[in-house]
């Protein structure tokens, strides 16, 4: 019985860990996007910043929540329409 709950322990912290890692992967991604459009360094995506990234500009409106023209990193993590910075597809 002990050993059971050992195993269910480590299975539950292994579970915790890989969430951890895909959320940090996550804000790298989107860290990446900003850092790759974000030409004057404000630490915002402006429309005219967007117009690099095709469907980041096709959200533009959807992820810009607070609809100031300017896309903020909390917008681009908060919002599931963000594309990632280069996302690799295997
Ligand atoms: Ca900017
Ligand atoms: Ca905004």
């Amino acid at each position: 019985m002990k050993r059971m709950e050992k195993m269910f322990l480590i299975l539950l912290t292994v579970a915790a860990i890989q969430a951890v890692s895909v959320a940090s992967a996550h804000a790298d991604e989107h860290g990446e996007l900003m850092t790759q459009l974000d030409s004057d360094q404000d630490g915002l995506i402006s429309l005219k910043e967007a117009v690099r990234n095709t469907e980041l500009l096709r959200n533009f409106g959807l992820i810009d929540q607070n609809e100031d023209g300017l896309l903020s990193m909390d917008e681009l993590l908060a919002s599931e329409l963000t594309p990632s910075g280069q996302r690799m597809e295997s």
